[in-house]
């Protein structure tokens, strides 16, 4: 069956050839928002037209990393907030490959969001997906850097004393190109939106709100979601930075008071990747590291001046 995606082009890579011959035994609980995510993404790049091994999926530690089971790529599980150095590493050696690294708000805005906000600066080309259900997974239901103040838990009987991490914003400012917000309750929107997010050339940071039927039943992840784009009250500018923080004050103040604001905030088309920068600054040799890997009558003279130049 062919795909065809948001702008009526065809694909003949289909959704199942994402998925493992040997499927994994099924760790998500019935009901988890990881389901969708997983396949949004597959829808996405199969709407792209991305075979498999075009593909490199990285994802750290939590229920949401288990994403790598479930989908067949290139794939890297790595270890408690540090998908994105790999992702990026991966990224510099191999442009050609399509990066997609992914984990959970515990991850990518707790003990990896030094990782995230410099990735972000840096505007390296891949795309970034933050399963955000407020609360940690995996561990068993400890609050999360997004769960909002007042949220209980076994570590935080008498709620969480701290304001929430504010993702889009965190993202905005520390300087991720394309910044998208959507949810598992809304499966259309979902995989339009991963479709531009790993289209654009830089840093995609998607802020994909899930819901985590054991651990987090009062998440408001159930609310039903405004897109922000298709609402005649949001009309703005998506390329103008101070437009985005705006409407991202307002929807991450509107998801604590009970309304979810999803959709596309940001779209920088102009800036540089980092790889872009790098070579326009000749620190950065065109053929990439992988190329110089397997070709063995690579001068590697040429690489060792470089390092030599920029120690
Ligand atoms: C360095 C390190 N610290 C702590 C842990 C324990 N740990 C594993 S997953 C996790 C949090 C998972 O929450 P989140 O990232 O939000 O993902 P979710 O499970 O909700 O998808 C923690 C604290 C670990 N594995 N490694
Ligand atoms: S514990 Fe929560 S996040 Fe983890 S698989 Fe179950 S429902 Fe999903």
């Amino acid at each position: 069956m062919t795909a065809f995606n948001a702008t009526g082009s065809e694909s003949d890579v289909e959704r199942d050839e994402y998925t493992p011959e040997i499927e994994p035994q099924a760790t998500w609980c019935p009901g988890c928002g990881d389901f969708a995510v997983l396949k949004a993404l597959k829808g996405a790049l199969a709407e792209l037209g991305k075979d498999p091994e075009e593909i490199l999926l990285v994802s750290g530690i939590g229920c949401s990393s288990k994403i790598n089971s479930y989908f067949d790529s290139y794939g890297f599980h790595s270890i408690h907030g540090r998908p994105l150095p790999i992702a990026r590493s991966a990224n510099l050696a191999n442009p050609d490959l399509e990066v997609v690294a992914a984990g959970g708000d515990g991850d990518g805005y707790g003990i990896g969001g030094n990782h995230f906000t410099h990735s972000a600066r840096e505007n390296h080309d891949m795309t970034y997906i933050v399963f955000n259900n407020e609360v940690f997974g995996l561990t068993k239901g400890q609050s999360s850097p997004t769960s909002p103040k007042g949220h209980t838990s076994k570590t935080q009987k008498k709620g969480v004393a701290k304001d929430p991490v504010r993702p889009l914003s965190l993202g905005l400012s520390a300087g991720a190109s394309y910044i998208a917000r959507t949810a598992a309750v809304n499966p259309r929107q979902a995989q339009d939106i991963l479709v531009e997010a790993i289209q654009h050339d830089g840093f995609s940071h998607v802020d994909f709100l899930t819901q985590c039927p054991t651990w987090n039943k009062d998440a408001r992840q159930y609310v039903p979601y405004v897109d922000v784009q298709d609402s005649e009250d949001y009309d703005f500018d998506i390329t103008d930075r101070g437009e985005a923080f705006e409407m991202m004050y307002e929807t991450e103040n509107a998801l604590y008071e009970g309304t979810v604001l999803t959709g596309r905030y940001y779209r920088d088309e102009e800036r540089r990747t980092y790889r872009e920068e790098k070579q326009m600054r000749g620190e950065m040799p065109d053929d990439p590291l992988v190329e110089r890997y397997f070709d063995e009558d690579y001068e590697w003279e040429r690489s060792y001046d470089l390092l030599d130049r920029h120690a």
